[in-house]
């Protein structure tokens, strides 16, 4: 069967990403069923050819104005599509999308009339933001971290700055490469646009935001660039609860040593929020 992909390395780069991406996602226990979701935004990679292919399915409202998004080309993977599925056969368990003229809704071009994921909304409230302030961010991911979702369901840590300062403190590299901390969203009803607008407010200032009780979204450059950051933090997460799991609460690195690191690896002087 044809597909966009074909004749385009460039694009089918980015489309392979994202299935080794959603591998991995199942690998970790990330994305059960159809859990969690992702857009990129592939509009550099849109020549004529694309931009004459006819919807494959009548337009449909995302729920949202969003002026920036005009005329931009998204991969999204498709609504109750599994993650498992997606990494072997990415055009057929997500699709392209193309953003109307309206800015309000939205029609699918290829390969198939696969429909975007539940969450899009958010995500496109996000790419929206990225698109209005210059950001060279292309991707969003959305996924079910088993541990920070765990830590989320402790009232601790949804307190401004807590859970951010936990995991800086957990190993060097967390601080290094997750510099903006974590910003919490308390729990809304998933797909709404409600969870939309609170992400969008936190997203701000961080790359990596937590559902209280559902999972976390990540901006980055690319979707390995969203996935390392979410990583990164798991990770962190999972050290903090190997380490009660010992019996105590760990003892972190402490304010000096990680001022330290702050300085010598010149990263952003963020106080934890
Ligand atoms: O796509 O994860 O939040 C399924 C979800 C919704
Ligand atoms: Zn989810």
């Amino acid at each position: 069967m044809k597909s966009i992909l074909d004749n385009r390395p460039a694009l089918k780069a980015v489309i392979d990403d994202v299935a080794e991406v959603t591998g991995y996602l199942w690998q970790k226990g990330w994305a059960e069923r159809n859990g969690g979701n992702i857009t990129v935004n592939i509009t550099e990679y849109v020549d004529s050819e694309i931009a004459s292919l006819p919807a494959l399915a009548p337009a449909r409202q995302i729920g949202k104005v969003l002026p920036a998004l005009k005329g931009k080309y998204f991969y999204a993977k498709g609504t109750g599509k599994r993650m498992r599925d997606l990494a072997r056969w990415p055009m057929k368990n997500g699709a392209i999308i193309r953003i109307c003229d309206d800015c309000a809704s939205y029609e699918i071009i290829a390969d198939e009339p696969v429909m975007p994921t539940s969450e899009l909304p958010s995500h496109l409230a996000l790419q929206n933001y990225l698109l209005e302030t210059g950001s060279t961010y292309k991707a969003t991911l959305h996924t079910h971290p088993i541990e920070l979702v765990a830590m989320s369901h402790i009232e601790r840590f949804l307190r401004p700055g807590e859970m951010t300062r936990v995991l800086w403190s957990m190993i060097p590299e967390t601080l290094a490469f997750a510099p903006l901390g974590i910003g919490i969203v308390p729990y809304k009803l998933p797909g709404s646009v409600e969870l939309a607008d609170a992400t969008l407010e936190q997203i701000k200032e961080h790359d990596v935001v937590l559902w209280e009780k559902h999972g976390t979204v990540a901006v980055g450059t690319d979707i390995m660039d969203a996935f390392d950051q979410t990583d990164v933090l798991c990770k962190a997460a999972n050290i903090y609860m190997c380490a009660r799991s010992m019996g105590s609460e760990p003892d972190g690195m402490t304010e000096e040593a990680m001022r330290e690191v702050q300085e010598v690896f010149h990263l952003p002087k963020k106080r934890p929020c």
